[in-house]
Formats: structure tokens, sequence, C-alpha cells
């Protein structure tokens, strides 16, 4: 059986499952999922209901990381698991501290007793960081060239970027800026947007990737 994801276009935990899928030539059947009206194939696959869940035949994955390791490890032509030990580090503060930031910053009505203002901040400082590290290689990639790290975070810092794009464009942060850009123009980008119909029982299987990458 080919693998199912159950995704969601503008989820940046669902781009970077779709991401390592594309680049591993993983052709799953995509079923777009709307978040307020969940299927209950999906229900019932996913223990924890969110997106992205990848359901193979060994059993579901609901971590979006975890699919991206499940892809790579079975093609990793770009050998973006053969990262420094510091990729999970960046990896993991990006998952926890930078989208908690992330998420009061940009829904911040849902967090009452935070000041949105000393959450962007945190958010920044992460960002800083991140600028300072993808500066130390001329490459313009976390590392010396792409790394999961890379594609594991770029989803979220786009989700960052516009909440205001212009105040994250006035930020003094040269190298990530270039580097989300060259990410929204890349190809691989545009191969993981397409717009997907919302998925319901008995439609015809969409295959994902659609084309595979040379
Ligand atoms: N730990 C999960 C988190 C995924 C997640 O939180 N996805 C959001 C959508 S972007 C979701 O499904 N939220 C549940 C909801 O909105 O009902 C992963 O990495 O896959």
């Amino acid at each position: 059986m080919r693998p199912i994801l159950y995704s969601f276009r503008r989820c940046p935990y669902a781009m970077r499952a779709r991401l390592a899928l594309y680049v591993a030539k993983q052709q799953v059947e995509l079923r777009e999922v709307a978040l307020r009206d969940k299927p209950t194939a999906f229900l019932a696959a996913s223990a924890s209901g969110t997106i992205p869940c990848l359901v193979t035949d060994e059993g579901a994955i609901d971590e979006s990381l975890d699919i991206m390791i499940w892809a790579l490890r079975r093609n990793d032509p770009q050998y973006w698991l053969d990262m420094p030990e510091a990729g999970w580090d960046w990896i993991a503060k990006g998952d926890g501290p930078f989208k908690k930031a992330l998420d009061q910053t940009k829904y911040a009505s849902r967090y009452p007793d935070q000041d949105p203002e000393v959450s962007r901040a945190k958010a920044a400082a992460f960002l800083t960081d991140l600028d300072q590290q993808l500066r130390q290689d001329p490459g313009g990639w976390i590392f010396a060239r792409p790394t999961l790290a890379d594609f594991a975070l770029l989803p979220f810092v786009r989700q960052f970027a516009f909440i205001d794009k212009n105040w994250f464009d006035a930020q003094a942060w040269p190298d990530l800026q270039g580097w989300l850009q060259r990410f929204l123009e890349s190809e691989v980008f545009a191969e993981i947007m397409p717009k997907f119909a919302q998925w319901k029982d008995g439609d015809h299987p969409t295959p994902f990737p659609n084309s595979m990458p040379d």
C-alpha cells in the first residue's frame, strides 16, 4: 500500500514533512485536511489528531520530524541526515521556545497574559542567533551545505516572517532574510505548495510528489 499523508497546505509542520518526502522521492497519497473539519479516517489514524500524519504499512507516524526522518532513512540523495550534532539542537530550539514565541506573537489574543512584544523579542533573539550561524559558512545554509536542520526550520521562519513581513524585512538579518528568500523562490518550495482540494472519502487518490526531483 502507498503510504497516506494527511496534510494541510499552509501548516508548517506539514510543509516540512512534504519537503522531506519530495526530496527523498517517497510518493504518498496526499489527503488535504481542513483543520476545522477533520475527517473520521484521519482521527482514527492519528493519536494526537494533529497534521501531518503519515500512515504506513508499519503504522502511523504522528510527528512531522519523524516523518522527515522516515523518508530520509529510505532515501537521502542530498544527505540531509548527514548533519552535525548541533543541527538537532537548532531543531529542538526551533520546535520548542521559538515556535512558542512565534505562536504567542501571531495568535496574541489566545495568550492574554503574554505581552506580544516580549514574545516577538524572544523569537527575534533566536533569529538573531540563526542569522549569525548562517553567516559562518559562505554557502548560505546553517552548516556548510543543506541539511535536515534548514528544512525543518524554514517553514517556521516563513510563518514568523509573514506575521509582519515589513517588520521582518526591516531587521538586520541579511543572511537569514536571504536564506528564507531563496527558499521561497526555490523549485522545491513550489513543488510542495500546489493547491489541493479538501479530501473526502471515496476521492481518487492524489499522488504526492506528483513529479520527482532530478
Ligand atoms: N508535533 C506535531 C505538531 C503538529 C501540529 O501542531 N499541527 C497543527 C497544524 S499546523 C495541528 O494539527 N493542530 C491541531 C488543530 O489545529 O486542530 C508535529 O510536529 O507533527
